[in-house]
C-alpha cells in the first residue's frame, strides 16, 4: 500500500535516537577517560557527559550510513562534534559571554570548577577533538581525513560558530538588541547553530563516500534544519513563556531577546519552519528513501518537537 511505502510511517524514531544516543555516549566515554591530570579531565567530562539531545554526532553518523559508508568510520567525527559542542556551550556559559549559571538542568561548568578551568578545559576539548579524528579514524583515505578536518575546523571558525558568537555579543548577547533586523537574527542562527550541524552532516557524507553533489544536498538538508531548529526554539520561547508567566522571573523569560515571532509573528514563523522542513526534505529525494527515513524523520522532529 502507499502508506507502507512511505518510510515516514515505518521509522521508529524514538528507538533510533535512544540507540543512537546510548552508543554516541559509550564511545565519548571510551574517547576521553578519566585520566591524569585529573582536574582537567574532571571538567572535560563534567560537561561533555552530561546529556543533551547529540544531534550533531547523529547527523554525522546518519549522512555517513545515508551514502553507504559504515557507521564506525564516522564515529571518531561524531565523538568531535559534540566535544566541540560541549566546550561552545561551556565557554558561552561563561560570565564574560553568556553568564549562565545552569546548563541541561545542571551547574554550568565554570559555578562547579571556576572560570579558570572552564576556559582551559574548553581548550582542551577543542584539541582533543581533532586529535581523536586524526588519531582513531579508520577504513577511510587520509585525504578524506584532511578533508574532514578542514571542514570542521572552517565551519568553527571565525568565519563560522565564532563569527556567529561574535555578531551575537555585537548584539548584546543572544540577540538582545531589540533594533536588530531578520537578517542579522538569520546571520547568528546561520552561523552559530547551522553550522555545527553542516559540518556535522559534511563530515559524514564525505567519510561514507559521497560524491560532490551528494555532499552538498547534506549540506543544504543540514543548514535547512539548523536554521530550523532555531526558529523552532523561538517559537517554543514563546509557548513556554506564557505557559511559565507567574512561576519564573528574569532570565528565564524572553522579553530582551530578539526572536523570530517578535520579527516576523507567530504565525509567519510557524510558515517559515514549515518551508525550512520541506527545503530540508526535499535534499533528501535522490537518496534511497529507505536508507534516508533517520534523516527524514530527524527534520520532521526538530520541525515538531515540543521542548
Ligand atoms: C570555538 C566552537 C567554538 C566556540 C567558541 C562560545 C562560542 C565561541 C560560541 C557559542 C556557540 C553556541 C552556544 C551556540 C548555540 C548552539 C545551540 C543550538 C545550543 C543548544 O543545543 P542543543 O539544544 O543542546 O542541541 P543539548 O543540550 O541538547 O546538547
Amino acid at each position: 500500500t502507499q502508506q507502507a511505502a512511505n518510510p515516514r510511517n515505518k521509522f521508529d524514531f524514538r528507538t533510533y535516537m535512544l540507540e543512537k544516543i546510548n552508543i554516541v555516549n559509550q564511545a565519548l566515554d571510551a574517547a576521553l577517560p578519566l585520566q591524569n591530570p585529573i582536574k582537567i579531565h574532571e571538567a572535560m567530562r563534567y560537561s561533555l557527559l552530561s546529556g543533551g539531545k547529540r544531534i550533531c554526532p547523529i547527523v554525522c553518523l546518519a549522512a555517513c550510513q545515508l551514502v553507504g559508508g559504515d557507521e564506525s568510520t564516522a564515529m571518531p567525527s561524531a565523538c568531535a562534534l559534540e566535544m566541540i559542542h560541549a566546550m561552545s556551550l561551556m565557554h558561552d556559559d561563561l560570565p564574560c559571554m553568556d553568564n549562565d549559571d545552569l546548563r541541561r538542568g545542571r551547574p554550568s561548568n565554570h559555578v562547579v570548577f571556576g572560570e579558570n578551568v572552564t576556559v582551559l578545559a574548553g581548550y582542551a576539548l577543542l584539541a582533543r577533538a581533532f586529535e581523536h579524528i586524526a588519531d582513531s579514524t579508520r577504513g577511510v583515505s587520509p585525504e578524506k581525513i584532511v578533508r574532514v578536518i578542514g571542514e570542521l575546523a572552517r565551519l568553527i571558525g571565525p568565519e563560522g560558530v565564532v563569527a556567529g558568537q561574535v555578531a551575537d555579543l555585537r548584539c548584546g548577547g543572544q540577540g538582545r538588541r531589540l533594533d536588530i533586523g531578520l537578517e542579522q537574527l538569520e546571520y547568528i542562527h546561520l552561523h552559530k547553530t547551522a553550522a555545527s550541524v553542516e559540518a556535522s552532516a559534511v563530515a559524514g557524507a564525505v567519510l561514507g563516500g559521497a560524491c560532490g553533489e551528494e555532499i552538498e544536498r547534506l549540506r543544504k538538508y543540514s543548514r535547512c534544519a539548523g536554521l530550523m531548529f532555531q526558529v523552532v526554539d523561538d517559537i517554543l520561547d514563546v509557548t513556554k513563556s506564557s505557559e511559565e508567566l507567574g512561576k519564573t522571573s528574569g532570565k528565564d523569560l524572553v522579553a530582551d531577546k530578539v526572536t523570530y515571532p517578535k520579527l516576523i509573528g507567530i504565525d509567519k514563523s510557524k510558515k517559515y519552519a514549515q518551508k525550512l522542513n520541506r527545503e530540508a526534505q526535499e535534499q533528501l529525494n535522490g537518496f534511497d528513501p529507505e536508507k534516508a527515513a533517520p534523516l527524514i524523520a530527524l527534520a520532521d522532529y526538530i520541525a515538531h518537537r515540543q521542548k
